[in-house]
Formats: structure tokens, C-alpha cells, sequence
């Protein structure tokens, strides 16, 4: 029963970023694939004990037919002198017995590894591990209701990606109305099935078998062997349906997921919840969104069913992996983590599984191993009993040396990452169960200390440090939630946001906890996350069943996210207290009982859930809201957009978004912004150019989601540029995609200065110190009109060029008040006082290179501060610049910073007109010399080294590359 198409076989790699460890299983395979080639890294640093990895060896271990394939080989470890790590690679050839194999890995016996593992009270452990069998894969057929659509498919992965894979949608979904056009699928039912064989001798002799899915999408009837083991209805949670009684010994096992269509299972969880009058709007999305209803409904990515930036996709499928684990023993799960300072100890919340029906007791050891220098240890013997839903919660308590290094926020400090290995092993059973993180040491927290003369501080405090949170708002990186947690796309976009110097991102409450390395990267690149738990711009049921299954969501994804540096501010929901105190969705009338559900849901349940996984984390009922001012005001606060307290999400399209003066005071800008087009280059291969230019065009129109958008767009440019005469020619769009940029990166610019100048302000209101400039949206789900500053498919927009500017740790920023001064900052989020010169030139737009005049100063900025540095007249700044009546029709100023005689940040300007009425010249720009390409060190791709010149002075000059590897394009 081979399958042709995985004997050729993909290579191996491990997952964990972990050194490997004695007893690791370091690699594992698919049945069919009979060779193998795996690379691991061996630990270092255990020296003086003699190296037990002088000739480790590797055991082929295969399960699933009880043939003991078993064999030994020593593998040859490449030490790399420079770094002392010692990279091993083993190739192995597979008996041919067609099912899953792993790789253990065996230290050669060295006693000074057992005196040290003694020493530190620990058992190093060969024993086996549970037995997991992997039924993702290329092996599943997806079938529609009426049987006339039957294709492979693959799991993980959702319907929409195996109908295109198989040819049935013959096009780019994303290509011009195709959305639309096949919204069919996401009307049927679709079932998934697959077969798999079982070996009676190793998983039907475990005590507990348990068939585990990560990620069920959404609402199903799982069958094992033509029996119904269970029904899902959460994406978000992950389901173990034991299943021990219904395997079969042999290859005739079946599994099969019946989905009802998603459509239809949200009108009907509508119908039943609106039966007793009881209506929890808002019934449809806006039109503009060519969306579906009553997603509200149901807990699955609610962008899916379409949103101001995106197109609807209800998507179904197996998006997580699965798997059969049998055990006798228990099953580390996850592991919570506090970090008490004053005493120096970690606690650990190992949560076990027992599965279950489990009866009995189950004896063994916890142990956690963190790898510090010297490495520590602890270990327990416990007693595991059965809880909720077969649960344990073991807890041991970790002495932390007195030298280890603390994780920081990029910009702040190192990213130090500590392996930490929490291990249980059965007494009674010769069994182990293992996880492995990545730990980083930091003290966090959500300061909202009173201020006079009015509210309270909100800003995030670090290791003691006062951080101002630089960054954006993350929303998934695909609209088919199966493509939206790919690693080299995590990694392409998270790359792009630590180049542009942000220290943080929110995870936007409309899509989907991401993947674990998601937060991995986002540790390893010092990103700290805020986390939304996934509800947005609606009312929500409250219903008990409803509560019963968020309850478990949040109770799971605290449980694998709480751990991770990264991750610190959690918010119980996206808008949606500002929506009912604001009646978005007409809920006025009966304001009191939606007010009860809104604390059912986001206080009795996902806070209360959130604080008992993590009684010491920091939780906020909504984005935004007042914190604990809203608290107080019994969580819907009379003004959720205070800003006095708490977060802000501010729109104004339509204000002059280049005037600083127009921007409103909060303590936390957690969303703002302002949408532009893509490139064109992104653009052109969804649309058809000779029907869809224009923003008139129908295509045009179904792009654009957000009502007015190109309104207000055409409003915006035009105020300070020439909007193009004609839109709809090639030329005339190509233009206003790129005059869209201009604008969206020059008002993002201006609004994000405005609040990193506020941190320094507390007006006699008692209105500034704002802490925080989060602009909406980080990326893209397909290519159209939206906020983003990355393209669908990784490309940089404008404003993510200036954004790396407008965050730079060093920033002079200036802006003109309404009685014509012009007001100079500069902000540092540096940790010490940094001694610079400020030069202020003063620039005729007709001369290229010769200031008219210049403004020097020297100063010495505060550590993590803002300081207003200058303030000067203008019309007295431009006497130099233009002896006409309309000098700063003529003149613009520009700014930059030197320490000695080095550039400190990067350079800055103001207009004093709209470029419009300005006196620019027109400039001829050319590339003169090109180098590379060139590896981008720990980034994604290779970039290059171009000389650029121009004959007179040209604002908003960039480079695009218009044609970007296939490969970010998915
Ligand atoms: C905010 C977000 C999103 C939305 C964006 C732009 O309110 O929370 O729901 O996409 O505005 O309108």
C-alpha cells in the first residue's frame, strides 16, 4: 500500500530549535519513505564531564506493525571548532514495512554524563516515549454533499486549497470576482476521510488511545470506523476523542470528519439563538464586504466570512495536524510559567494528560531540566489523578541561578532564550513523556498608576524599564487560515517588522491564535505580543453552551501561549465594548441585556479563565477600553475611547491627515491609520487591465470593502498632490496606487510622531504620556485597498519604509502649530542620555543640496524620553529661504542628528504647504549603479546596493521590486 507519491520523500528536519538531547526522538517519517537524512545539533558545554557526544548513536524505532525494525547506527558528529557546536547528520536506510518510523538518539554511555544527571537528581532516560501516530498527509480524500466532487487532499489544510490543488477551482481564488464565484464550496458539506492501519501489539496495549486533532475548522461529526466519536464546534480548541475500543488491528482502520458548511451552520446557530427572541447582532456584515452572516456565531476566524480588508472564505477543513496517541502513562501537555524575582524560582504549571475514562492513579516523577550555566534541575515524584476532562496540573518549583540573563524587547536588550525540558516518567510503566521550550527571563507590567489631574497611566513596564510599544497590529497571514501559518511567511513578516523598528504587535482579535512558531519567532526577534482573544466588531452569544466552549479555548491557548516571552498583554476582545456603548449594532434598546451578556462572556468566562491559567498575566476586557478604569464603570465604560485611560483606536479620514494638529490625545494608540492601494506590480495579477482600472470599475468596487474608501482616498491626496485626471488609464491608476502610498505613509507619519512626541506631554487636562503607537494594519490577506504596510505576498509599501524611520530609537520629528511655529522633538527610547546636535536646515525646493540657512543646537536627551528641543518662528526661519510673499510655497525644512560627527537617527522633514501649490522642480531619477544580491543575514532573501541620482530635489522616491519570489506570493 504504497503511495508513489511520497517515496521519493521529503527531507527530514527537526522542528525543534532545541539541541537534542539523549532519548530525543530526533526525527520521524511517513510510512512509504524508506531513506532518510537528518541533521540535529548535539549539546555543548559539558566538557569538563567528558563529552557524551563524542559518538552518540541513532535507533530506528518503527511503530505502527509491531515488527521490531529496530536497529543501531553510530552517527559521526562534525564539530564546528568556531562555534563548538557539533552538527550531526545521519542517513539510515528503512526496512520496507510501509508505516512510521522515528529516530531516537543514544549518548554513548560516558560515566561522568550519569554522575552528572545523578548529581542534578534527574533521570536520563531511554525509556519510550508515548506512541504517536501522525495521520496528516497527502493520504485523505475530501468528498462534497451530492458525491460529485471526490479529491485527495491533504491535512493539514482546509477545502478551498485541496479543490485548487486538485484543479476543481481552476483559477487564483484571489483573481478578480472568483471570491465570489466560489463561494459555492463554502455552501457544501464537505467529508474527509482517510485509512490507516494500526498495530494491535504496541497502540491497543496502551491504557489509553486517544485520536487528538489540533484544529477542527469548525463545525463536524468525527467518525472512527464508522462509528461517531464526538462533534466539534470551536476551531480554536483542540479535540481528543479516545478511541481506543473502535481500532482495529491491521491497516482497515477509517477516519472520516463530516463538516457541515459553515454558511449554514451559522444561520442555523442564528435561528436557534434568535428563537427566543434573543437577537445577537449584528445579523449581517456590511454589504461592501460581499461577506456571509452570523459568523458571530460561530467560534471560527471571524475574518473569514469577509472584512473591511478582506475577502470572504469560509473555509473548512483539518487546518491542524493529527494524530493517534497511545500511552500508558500521561502526556505532557503544556506547561505554564511564573517567574518570581524576590526568590528567584520558577514555578511550573506542567499540565498532564491522562486521558479519559482513565482509572486509577498513575505514579512517576515530574522533572524540569533548565539549561542555564550550570544547567539546574528539579524533580518530584507525584501521584497523577484524573480531573476535568482527564486533566492534571503538576507543579514544580525551580531554583533559577543568580547569573542568568534576562530577555528584552528588541531595541532593549538581548533575546536570551533558555531551553527548559520538562520531563514525567512513569514508575510503574516504562514510559516518558517530554516537552521542550524556549524560556525568556522577564518581568513584566501593565502600569496604570494614577496621574493628576485626571486617569491613569497604561503603559508596559520591562525588566523595570519603561517602554514606549513601537509596532502594529497583526491580522493572519493568509485568509485561508491552512496557508496562514506558514513559517517562512511568519517569517518574512516578522522579519519586515523588527527591520522597521517596532518592539511590538497585536494580534488582532478577527483572526486565529497563530501557530506555536509564530511566538517563537516573535520571542527569538524580542516582538512582544499583545493577544487578543479572538472575538471582534460584533455581539456574542452567551448561551451555555457557547460559554462552555470558549471557556475551553481560553483554557487551552493559555496554556501553549502563557509560557512565551513574547507574549504579554492578553485583551478579552477586539471593539466590542466601545460597539455596545456606542450602539454600532442597535443594541440601545435593550442595552442592560447585552450589557449581562457582554460580562458573561468576556469577565465570568474569558478573564476568568485567563486568570486562573495565569493568575500573575495581564488581562484587559477589550481593545480599547479605559483598563481599570473600565473596570470600575462595571466593564463598559461611559466612554471606552477615553483618553484619560487605556487604549485608543482612532479614525479620522476626514481631517488633513498631514497636520499633526488634527490628532487626538490617548494614553495607548492601539489602532489608527489609513488605507492605501498596493503596487501595481501586486495589483495586476488579480485584475483584468482592460476592464478594472479605475476606481470606478466593478472590479474596483468589490475590491474596496471599507464604504467611501476611495472617497476619502481622492480627498486625502488631493489636499496636498494632483490626484490623477483620469484613474482608469494604466497610467492614471498606476499613479494613484503610488500617490495612495505617498499619502497613507505621509499621515501614518505624521499621527505616529504626534504620539511619540506625547509621551513627553501631560496638558492641564491631564491629557498625554502616551506609552504606545500601534498602527492598523501590519499585512495583507489578498491584494486590494487596506490599511497594510506590507503587501499580500511580503512587499514593503511606503509607509514601511518610513515606518523604520518614524520608530528609530533616536527620532527628531517636528510639526507646525496653527499660530506658525515650528515645534522640534526628539524622542530616545534609549536607556541613557545621549548627547547630540540638531541641525535645522532650511531647504528652496528649486536647489538641490544648499540649505538657505541652518539652526544649530546641541542637547542632551533623557533617556526614554521626549523633548520639545527648539521652537522657532517660521515666517523669521524662511527670511533667508525666499524673498516671495508665499516663502514656504518655495521652502521646506529638514532635520537631522549628529553624535560627533556621525549621523545618530535618521533625517526628518516638514512641508509648509501642500507640495501641490509648492515650487518643485521636476526631477529626472535615475539608478546609477547596482550591486549584489546580497544574503540578508537572519532575514528572509537577498537585497541589493543601488546608487540613485537625481537633478533636483524628489520627495518620495522608492524602490520596488516588481517581481518578487513566486514563493511569498502563496
Ligand atoms: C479597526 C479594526 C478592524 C478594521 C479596522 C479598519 O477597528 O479593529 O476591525 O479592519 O479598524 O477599519
Amino acid at each position: 500500500m504504497l503511495d508513489s507519491r511520497v517515496c521519493t520523500g521529503l527531507p527530514v528536519t527537526r522542528k525543534s530549535l532545541d539541541p537534542a538531547e539523549p532519548g530525543d526522538v530526533v526525527g520521524s517519517q511517513h510510512w512509504g519513505r524508506r531513506t532518510g537524512n537528518l541533521t540535529f545539533e548535539g549539546r555543548r558545554g559539558l566538557k569538563r564531564f567528558g563529552n557524551p557526544w563524542a559518538n552518540p548513536s541513532c535507533l530506528i524505532r518503527s511503530v505502527g506493525l509491531g515488527r521490531d525494525c529496530s536497529k543501531q547506527e553510530t552517527v559521526k558528529p562534525h564539530v564546528e571548532p568556531s562555534s563548538g557546536r557539533a552538527p550531526f547528520q545521519f542517513v539510515w536506510a528503512e526496512p520496507d514495512h510501509g508505516f512510521e518510523s522515528e529516530v531516537l538518539l543514544r549518548p554513548a554511555t560516558s560515566s561522568a554524563m550519569w554522575f552528572l544527571l545523578l548529581h542534578l537528581g534527574l533521570t536520563a532516560t531511554l525509556t519510550r516515549a508515548e506512541l504517536l501516530l501522525s495521520l496528516n498527509g497527502p493520504y485523505w480524500t475530501v468528498a462534497g454533499s451530492n458525491g460529485t466532487v471526490s479529491v485527495p487532499a491533504t491535512v493539514p489544510g482546509g477545502i478551498y486549497t485541496d479543490l485548487r490543488t486538485a484543479g476543481v477551482l481552476d483559477g487564483d481564488p484571489f483573481y478578480r470576482f472568483n471570491d465570489v464565484l466560489y463561494r459555492w464550496v463554502a455552501r457544501d458539506n464537505w467529508t474527509y476521510a482517510r485509512t490507516f492501519a494500526i498495530n494491535a501489539d504496541t497502540f491497543l496495549t496502551k491504557r489509553q488511545v486517544t485520536l487528538v486533532f489540533h484544529g477542527l475548522d469548525t463545525v463536524a461529526e468525527v467518525f472512527v470506523n464508522n462509528v461517531s466519536v464526538g462533534v466539534t464546534n470551536n476551531m480554536f480548541t483542540r479535540y481528543a476523542f479516545p478511541v481506543k475500543r473502535l481500532l482495529r488491528a491491521g491497516d482497515n482502520n477509517s477516519v472520516e470528519v463530516r463538516f457541515l458548511s459553515p454558511i449554514t451552520a451559522a444561520e442555523q446557530a442564528y435561528r436557534v439563538q434568535s428563537a427566543a427572541g434573543h437577537t445577537v447582532p449584528p445579523r449581517c456584515v456590511p454589504v461592501e464586504y460581499n461577506g456571509e452572516c452570523h459568523v458571530n456565531h460561530l467560534r471560527k476566524m471571524q475574518a473569514s466570512f469577509g472584512w473591511d480588508w478582506g475577502p470572504a472564505f469560509p473555509s473548512v477543513g483539518i487546518w491542524k495536524s493529527v494524530e493517534i496517541i497511545a500511552y500508558d502513562a500521561v502526556v505532557v501537555r503544556d506547561v505554564t510559567i511564573r517567574y518570581d524575582w524576590g526568590n528567584s524560582t520558577l514555578t511550573l504549571g506542567v499540565h498532564l494528560e491522562l486521558g479519559n475514562g482513565s482509572s486509577g492513579a498513575i505514579r512517576g516523577k515530574l522533572e524540569a531540566v533548565l539549561g542555564s550555566n550550570p544547567q539546574v534541575g528539579v524533580s518530584r515524584q507525584v501521584i497523577v489523578e484524573s480531573g476535568k476532562e482527564g486533566e492534571y496540573l503538576g507543579v514544580l518549583v525551580l531554583p533559577v541561578p543568580a547569573n542568568i540573563e534576562l530577555w528584552w524587547p528588541i531595541g532593549l536588550g538581548e533575546q536570551y532564550l533558555y531551553n527548559l525540558t520538562i520531563r514525567f516518567v512513569g514508575a510503574d510503566v516504562d514510559e516518558r513523556s517530554v516537552k521542550k521550550i524556549r524560556y525568556g527571563f522577564r518581568k513584566v507590567s501593565l502600569i496604570q498608576d494614577k496621574l493628576t489631574p485626571k486617569g491613569l497611566t497604561f503603559y508596559l513596564k520591562v525588566n523595570g524599564v519603561a517602554m514606549f510599544a513601537k509596532g502594529s497590529n497583526w491580522i493572519p497571514a493568509h485568509i485561508l487560515p491552512e496557508l496562514s501559518v506558514d513559517e517562512r511567511t511568519y517569517k518574512n513578516l516578522l522579519t519586515a517588522a523588527r527591520d522597521a523598528n517596532m518592539n511590538m504587535l497585536r494580534v488582532w482579535g478577527g483572526g486565529v491564535y497563530e501557530d506555536d512558531s509564530f511566538y517563537q519567532l516573535c520571542d527569538e526577534l524580542g516582538l512582544i505580543i499583545w493577544q487578543d482573544a479572538m472575538f471582534a466588531c460584533s455581539m456574542y452569544p452567551a448561551s451555555e453552551g457557547f460559554l462552555a466552549s470558549v471557556e475551553r479555548e481560553v483554557r487551552q491557548q493559555v496554556r501553549r501561549l502563557q509560557h512565551h516571552a513574547s507574549v504579554v498583554v492578553w485583551a478579552g476582545n477586539n471593539e466590542n465594548e466601545a460597539a455596545l456603548r456606542q450602539n454600532w449594532y442597535e443594541t440601545a434598546a435593550n442595552f442592560s441585556l447585552y450589557r449581562r451578556d457582554y460580562v458573561s462572556l468576556y469577565v465570568d468566562t474569558v478573564r476568568a479563565a485567563f486568570t486562573k491559567e495565569d493568575p500573575s498575566g495581564m488581562f484587559v476586557t477589550s481593545s480599547p477600553s479605559n483598563g481599570d478604569g473600565t473596570e470600575k464603570e462595571g466593564f463598559v465604560a461611559s466612554n471606552p475611547q477615553s483618553p484619560f485611560y487605556g487604549d485608543t483606536h482612532y479614525y479620522n479620514y476626514l481631517a488633513d491627515g498631514w497636520n499633526a494638529n488634527v490628532y487626538s490625545m490617548s494614553r495607548f494608540a492601539s489602532e489608527y491609520g489609513f488605507q492605501s492601494l498596493p503596487s501595481f506590480s501586486t495589483l495586476h495579477s488579480v485584475m483584468n487591465t482592460k476592464w478594472d482600472l479605475g476606481t470606478t470599475s466593478n472590479w474596483s468596487i468589490h475590491r474596496q470593502h471599507h464604504l467611501g474608501g476611495y472617497m476619502e482616498m481622492k480627498m486625502q491626496i488631493s489636499r496636498h498632490m494632483h490626484y490623477p485626471e483620469d484613474d482608469s488609464t494604466s497610467s492614471g491608476f498606476q499613479r494613484l496606487c503610488y500617490l495612495s502610498q505617498v499619502n497613507q505613509a505621509m499621515a501614518t507619519k505624521v499621527e505616529t510622531e504626534h504620539y511619540r512626541r506625547s509621551r513627553g506631554v501631560l496638558d492641564s487636562l491631564g491629557q498625554g504620556m502616551t506609552m504606545g503607537a500601534l498602527y492598523w494594519q501590519l499585512n495583507d490577506v489578498w491584494q486590494a485597498p487596506s490599511w497594510s504596510s506590507l503587501e499580500f505576498g511580503g512587499r514593503w509599501k511606503l509607509l514601511h519604509y518610513f515606518a523604520a524611520r518614524f520608530f528609530a530609537p533616536l527620532s527628531v520629528s517636528a510639526y507646525l502649530t496653527p499660530d506658525d511655529r515650528v515645534e522640534v522633538h526628539i524622542v530616545s527610547d534609549r536607556l541613557e542620555t545621549f548627547e547630540v546636535t540638531l541641525v535645522v536646515h532650511v531647504y528652496n525646493w528649486g536647489e538641490l543640496g544648499i540649505p538657505k540657512d541652518e539652526v544649530m543646537l546641541n542637547v542632551s536627551i533623557d533617556a526614554l524620553s521626549s523633548q520639545q528641543v527648539l521652537s522657532l518662528n517660521l515666517d523669521e526661519l524662511l527670511t533667508k529661504c525666499s524673498n516671495e510673499v508665499n516663502a514656504r510655497h518655495h521652502c521646506f525644512l529638514h532635520f537631522y542628528l549628529l553624535h560627533g560627527s556621525q549621523d545618530a537617527g535618521p533625517d526628518n522633514f516638514i512641508f509648509l504647504a501642500p507640495l501641490k501649490d509648492s515650487a518643485l522642480r521636476h526631477a529626472s531619477v535615475r539608478v546609477v549603479e547596482r550591486h549584489g544580491p546580497f544574503r540578508r543575514k537572519g532575514g528572509v532573501g537577498s537585497y541589493y546596493s543601488l546608487e540613485v541620482a537625481t537633478d533636483a530635489i524628489a520627495p518620495f522616491v522608492w524602490l520596488e521590486d516588481v517581481d518578487p519570489p513566486r514563493s511569498l506570493l502563496r
